[in-house]
Parts: structure tokens; sequence; C-alpha cells
């Protein structure tokens, strides 16, 4: 049956001929993959091999059974036809993988039992896998999670993005200052990908463009300085419960043969080799920087790297099958991740005009149908620009379409709101200015069909300031999905006993793809019986206490955790002011009042950008104080805190399950969606936050009072910022704010520019403002996990709410209302 791919059966001879070669996964059959990969790809005897060689075998193992899917899925498209989502992100932080393939194969338990045969444990092999970060936070996560519901939900999907050699810097913490550490993660080979040594296509930039006449049409001709090879590598993403088995193609940058053949002749040929290898360099490191862009030529250079070969891809894939251009539209589907990848734009136009000669008005009726974008941030400070000097010489002719583009709707826009000069430059494409900058932001919208917003309130955040020009021209084209995060990585990997026990009491493991399932744990959200197991659960902290490291913890403890980018609007700093209050309180307490503290295991972890210098401090203060209060024999087990190093996808999977309440206390307003909040709330974490992003849509479906919210609301916050100087601030904040400038943790000169940032008028994310309320939803957490049954409830119905927050609902509105894609799913 498993060559009954639809009505086109192949001849039953040939089925059972083939039969016998397909993977089987019967433990003889695994240990005998698992053995033959340690001999011959590992290339170690069979009766000598350690936990990492396993771990590669292990791998191959799996990896085998996931390309004879994905072939199988592939195969099925290409019968299919069916229209296509090409999904475009600079960024995917994929984590680690063999936990993951295995579960979504439905095949872990096979392989646990095959490898414990052979004497080895499935968890420890697991645990020598590094990380894939191949970007910085909460977009590149969204990225993976989202390719993750693709795949479930049966979707014809293929993700693009860059094959980095380095990624995500490592944290290193040395006498409490954050340190970088090069990512260099192919050291070790990575048995998730496939090299297609034969897929490749030319990169070019630099040079000139000129006019030719083909047919007596006049054509641009853009004649390269320099051309580059982008190389896919293929990484096969299975969905869960289906046979589906989707792609993540990253391109790697290699010299190309095609060009500079020249100096071989003429130069030094080592010279000559040796600038071939800078080619490399394109594809060689993320950009560590969140939410900011300097306009580097590198930079440029790489987002057009993986524009250029990913359209390429595109387009070569339609022509395949298709004799002109009818029906592109019909059949894709480009999505953008963020402005990132927005060149794609001028690169489809560009190739449809100077590649396929539609001509101008064909080729934009095409753009103007199949690109959509989403944007992550809030702040129009954030939005990418290019100087227009850097694109005109390192891509001359996309620059000349852009004007093009520009030049029309200019046109066009004059027409609809006449001459009101003041609106025609903001929404122009090209900002004028000591430089001139060509704003991506504004190329999207101008180019796409639609525009997503994130959460409820980004969208409205968006209609109302960022985007408002254009939203009132086009109100149409404005929409938002509310990020999701995917239940399989974030329960079922991560948090296997709450998984269990989840399924037991649903009756059913149906909410592994149903997530609106997970909503029937409010029937039972009063039982007894399920809240001792539940109980139980909770105090399962022990990976999270081992994670912690050498700060002895008491485990009655409530683990308090903070883990995202550090940024001065995700408010780490606030967090960091309230346990020196907590401090400071219990400090000045009696005996007799110490004894009604609940014990906390504060947690703080995140990634500073290198250059962002405030953040930077925000990581030294926590050590400082964490030091001082980590060491004071008087708060013993009442007070702890502890910086967790180099927070990435494996951290988070150690934490969340861990964690009893999370902090999510980024100014209202400035959060975009936020995603973490999300996998906390599926595992049954209580959250302090504020209402901002997400989070206001998790209130309708948790209920307003199983959270601790807190702080200004968006409205507020103009009005607040507004007074400057004159606001009050209550006096345990400036408390607090004086023992660090005081020097009561040392470096008082060093944290002198932190302590100004927020007295003084100049507390521009309210820190002062919120932290009174701040202090209150603290003591309402205090209070509610005294009460055992009440805690445990509120953590039954938060999990049980969580259901919104799957990114399969997210993928699924994606697809239904944005990209116009039906699931296409393989016989099994
Ligand atoms: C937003 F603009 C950016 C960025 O450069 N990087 C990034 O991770 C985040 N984001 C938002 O800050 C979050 O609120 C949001 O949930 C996440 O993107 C995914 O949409």
């Amino acid at each position: 049956p498993r060559l009954e791919f639809g009505e086109e059966k192949i001849k039953a001879e040939r089925m059972f001929g083939l039969m016998d070669v397909f993977l089987k996964n019967d433990p003889l059959s695994l240990q005998k993959d698992i053995l033959d990969h340690v001999e011959f790809t590992v290339a170690k005897s069979r009766f000598n091999f350690d936990d990492f060689e396993a771990y590669h075998a292990l791998a191959h193992s799996v990896r085998d059974r996931l390309i004879e899917r994905w072939h199988d899925t592939q195969i099925h498209f290409n019968r299919k036809g069916p229209k296509r989502l090409y999904f475009l992100s600079l960024e995917f932080l994929m984590g680690r993988s063999l936990s993951n393939t295995v579960i979504n194969l439905g095949v872990r338990d096979q392989f646990a039992d095959a490898l414990s045969q052979l004497g080895f444990e499935f968890e420890v092999l697991a645990e020598q896998e590094g990380d894939a970060c191949l970007g910085n936070g909460g977009l590149a996560r969204l990225s993976a999670c989202q390719m993750d519901s693709l795949a479930t939900l049966d979707y014809p999907a293929i993700g693009y993005g860059l094959r980095y050699q380095y990624g995500l810097f490592r944290q290193v913490i040395l006498d409490g200052f954050q340190h970088e550490q090069p990512d260099y993660w192919l050291n070790f080979g990575n048995p998730w990908e496939i090299e297609r040594v034969h897929i490749t296509y030319p990169v070019k930039f630099y040079g000139t463009v000129t006019d030719e006449v083909l047919n007596k049409e006049k054509h641009k001709v853009w004649v390269p300085g320099e051309v580059v090879e982008a190389v896919a590598y293929d990484n096969p993403i299975p969905g869960y419960g289906t046979r589906n088995t989707i792609v993540l193609r990253l391109w790697a940058a290699k010299p190309s043969d095609q060009h500079n053949m020249e100096s071989y002749n003429t130069g030094d040929y080592v010279d000559a080799v040796v600038n071939r290898q800078r080619a490399e360099s394109i594809s060689s490191i993320l950009y560590p920087d969140d939410r900011s862009y300097q306009g580097k030529e590198l930079q440029l250079k790489q987002r057009y790297f993986f524009v250029s070969a990913s359209v390429q891809d595109i387009i070569r894939r339609f022509k395949d099958t298709h004799k002109n251009f009818n029906e592109f539209p019909e059949k894709v589907a480009l999505q953008l991740n963020d402005t990132h990848p927005s060149l794609a734009i001028a690169e489809v136009m560009r190739v449809l005009l100077d590649e396929e000669h539609l001509g101008w008005n064909r080729a934009w009726d095409i753009i103007c149908k199949i690109f959509s974008y989403t944007t992550h941030t809030v702040s129009s400070e954030a939005m990418e620009k290019i100087p227009v000097d850097l694109m005109g010489s390192l891509l001359p002719r996309h620059l000349q379409i852009i004007y093009d583009i520009n030049f029309n709707f200019m046109e066009k826009l004059k027409k609809m709101i006449g001459l009101d000069y003041d609106r025609l430059a903001r929404m122009s494409i090209v900002e004028e200015g000591a430089v001139k900058n060509i704003r991506m932001a504004n190329l999207s919208i101008i180019c796409c069909h639609t525009v997503n917003g994130v959460s409820r309130l980004h969208l409205e955040l968006l209609k109302t300031k960022v985007f408002r020009d254009f939203y009132e021209l086009w109100p149409h084209k404005f929409h938002y999905k509310t990020n999701g995060v995917t239940q399989r990585r974030w329960i079922v990997v991560s948090n296997p006993s709450l998984c269990a026990l989840i399924s037991k009491w649903l009756g059913t493991e149906a909410w592994i793809r149903d997530i609106d399932l997970l909503i029937g744990l409010r029937d039972h959200a009063t039982n007894a019986e399920l809240h001792q197991e539940w109980k139980m659960e909770l105090c399962n902290d022990l990976m999270l206490v081992c994670t912690i490291g050498n700060v002895q913890v008491s485990l009655n403890a409530m683990f308090d955790v903070h883990t995202k980018r550090i940024h001065e609007y995700k408010r780490q700093l606030l967090n960091i002011l309230g346990i020196i209050h907590r401090y400071d309180s219990i400090k000045n307490m009696n005996k007799n009042d110490r004894k009604k503290v609940v014990p906390r295991v504060c947690i703080i972890s995140g990634k500073a950008a290198p250059g962002y210098e405030i953040a930077k401090k925000i990581i030294k203060l926590c050590h400082v104080v964490a030091e001082k209060i980590n060491n004071d024999n008087d708060i013993g087990d009442l007070l702890k805190l502890v910086f967790i190093p180099d927070y990435n996808v494996s951290v988070a999977e150690l934490v969340i399950p861990g964690a009893d309440l999370s902090q999510h206390l980024s100014t209202a307003g400035h959060e975009a969606s936020g995603t973490s909040s999300m996998k906390f709330l599926m595992n049954g974490c209580l959250l302090l936050a504020t209402e901002d992003g997400s989070t206001i849509e998790m209130i309708e479906e948790v209920g307003r009072e199983n959270m601790f919210l807190f702080g200004a609301s968006v409205n507020d916050v103009p009005a607040l910022r507004e007074k400057g100087p004159a606001l009050k601030v209550p006096l345990q904040f400036l408390r607090v704010v004086r023992m660090i400038r005081d020097g009561h943790f040392g470096l008082k000169d060093y944290f002198k520019s932190l302590c100004d940032k927020i007295e003084t008028g100049n507390d521009y994310f309210l820190v002062g403002a919120d932290f009174a309320s701040y202090l209150e939803a603290q003591a309402a957490a205090d209070k509610a996990f005294v009460d055992e049954d009440r805690w445990t409830q509120m953590s039954i119905l938060c999990a049980a709410g969580s259901g919104k927050f799957s990114s399969d609902r997210t993928i699924q509105e994606y697809a239904e209302k944005t990209w116009g894609i039906q699931p296409c799913r393989c016989p099994s």
C-alpha cells in the first residue's frame, strides 16, 4: 500500500519488488541500521564507539527515514501540482532535531528500545546534539514553529533560509560580564542536512546596467561585477501524525567558476584562489542584532544572495511544469518574514522583466498577487532602511526597479490624495535627507497584497501609528494573525510527563494534532485526583535545578523565570529592581514575618546584542545582585537569583517545564506579540505580565483571574511619558535605585548611566511608573502560591486555555486567508 499514490497505481509486481527495500522499524532492523551507520558513516568499529559516535549513527538512521518520507511527499506534491507556499526568512531557530524528529515520525519508542538493547540510552544520546541557532530570538523561533505546523497540517510549503557557518554567538559570562564567542556549529558535521551539490545558482552583484534591443524591444541587461554560487542544503521537516515531510532549503555561498576567470591568466594564481574563497563569507555569519539594521554592505549582500537563489529556485520549479507565467499567481505564494527578504519583490520583478520579457504591466500584476508580508515590530525606528548609494552600487538594476515602482506609486497616490507633500514624503519608498534611503517596509506594503501583524493589538498599533498613512489608503490590506507555538516541541518533546498526563485526562493523544481539545482539561479543573497528579508534575523541577548548577535552592520555592533577549523594552531591569526590593524587605523583617515569606528562585536568562551597551549593563547588574543575595546567609533559601548563560532553544526546553511563574514585562505597546509566554502557558506556568501583545488575547482565553497582570495600559503610556520629570514614582523605587547608585552592589560608576536613565524623567520605558503595580502583582503571586489548590487550579486552567496559541491555528489562518493554499496529504 505504501506505493499507492492516489489514482496512479504502480504495477503490483514492481510494488512487491520494491516493498522489501523500505526501511523497517522493528528492533532488529533499527539496530542493524544504527550499527551500519556506526561502521560505514561514522567509520568506527561496531565493537567500539562512544556516545557521540552513537548519536551520529542514530541520527543518520533517523535521517534515512526522514528522507524516505520526504521523497514520497515530493512525488505526491509533484503529481498533484498544488499552489505552493514559499516561506522566506533570514532566521530559523531550529534547536536540536533528534527528539523532535523521532516523535514526529512516530518511532521514538522503537528507537529507544533498539538502543537500550545495544546498551545505550536514547536521552543520553540526544544530549550529544548541539543546537542549530540560525536566528536571534522570537522571530526566528516563530519560523521554526511554523515550519512544524506547515508539515503537520500537510501544506505544500518550502522554507528558504541561509546556512550560516556561524550561528548566533555563544554567550559566555566572565566575572558577570557577557562575552561573545563564535558558534561554529558545523564543526562536528550536521546529520540533519543533505548537501545538494547539483542544486546551485549563480548570484550576481555590482556591475552596470545597459540597454539592449531584442526583437525590436528595448531591454535592460545587468552585467555583473561579481558572481557567487549558491548551493542548496536541504533540511527535511517531518509533520506529526502524517507522512508529509517538507523541506527547509538553506543556501550556502561558494566561489563561482562562471566569471572572474581572467585573473588566473593575468594575475597571481595564489591570490586569485584566495580571493575566490572570500565568496564564502557571504553566508558565513548571522548578524546578532535584534531589531536593528546598520546598512552594512555584507549584510545587504547576504540578503540579496539569499533572495536571488530562492527566487531562481522557485521560478525554475514553476517553469518545469509551465510554458508561460499565466498561472504563476495560482501556483505560487511568497511569504516575507519581516522586511529582511523584501528584496525578493524587486528580484522577481527583475526576472520577469529582464529575463522573461513580460513587460512592466504583466510583471507588476503578478507581483501584486503573489507577495504577502508579516511585520514583527512596533516601532518605526526599527524599520529597515538601505542607503541608496549602497543599493546602487551592489544592485544597480534593483535600484532602478524600485525607483520605477516608487514613481508609479507616487503618481497614483497624488491622484488619490492630492498634493499633500508631507504625506507623500512619508509614504515614498525613498526617504530623502542627508543620506537617501530605501524604506523596505514601504516597498513591502506597496507591493504585497496583505500585511499581517502578529497580534490583535499589534495590528491596532500598525493601523493607528506605524503604518497609518498606508492603512488609510488601503484598509483591506491590513490583517493580523496572532502568533502561535508548536505543542509538539513545547509539550510533547520538552515535557513528556505533562504530555502523558494531559493525554490520560483527555483520554486521547489527538490534542497533539488538534490543540482545541486541550479545553477538555477544564472539565477536570477541580478534580482532586487530577490536582494530585498535576501538583506532582509542577514539583518536577529537577531538570531546571540541574540547569541552575552550583546555586543551592529549595525545591519548595517558587521558580520564577524571565527568559528572552535582553532589551530595555522587555524590562529585565524592572525584574532586578523588584528582586532588590524583595531582598531589602526581607532584610528588614523580623523572624516571624520572615516565616511568611514564600521562598523564590528567580531565574533570568537571555543574550544582549554585542553592541547594546545598556543591555550588557543589565546582565552585569543581575550578576552583582545575585552575588550579594546568594551569599547572604541571613537570607538563606528565601531568595536566590540565578542567571543562566547562553539561553537557546535547548535551555528553554529545560526551563519552561520547570517554571512556576514566568515574567513578561514589556512596556505596553512595545511587544508585537511575544511567544515565550505561550510556551509557558501551555506548560501550566502562571504568567506575571503587562497587558501587551498577545497577552491581551490570553486574558480572554484563560481569564484575568488566572493571571497576574500589572502596569500601565497602552492608552496610558503616552500621557505618562509626557509627564517627564513630573511623573510620580513610588518611594520604594527611588530607594532601590539609590542602593545601586550608592554602590550597595559595587561598581557604582559603571551603573550610573543605568540609574540616570530611569531616574529624573528619562524613563522612556516607565520602569518607575509601573513599579508599584509590579510589586502588587508579585505580592498577589506570592499569595496565590501559598494556596496550593488555587494555584493548581489556575495552572490547569492556563494549560486548558492555551489552545489558541498553537502555531497550527496561526498557520491555518495564514493558509486560508493570506496564502490561499490547500492541504495536500501524502497517502500513508
Ligand atoms: C521582532 F522586530 C523583531 C525582530 O527583529 N526580532 C524579533 O524576534 C519578535 N521580533 C517580537 O519582538 C515578538 O514580540 C514577536 O512575538 C516575535 O518577533 C515573533 O513575531
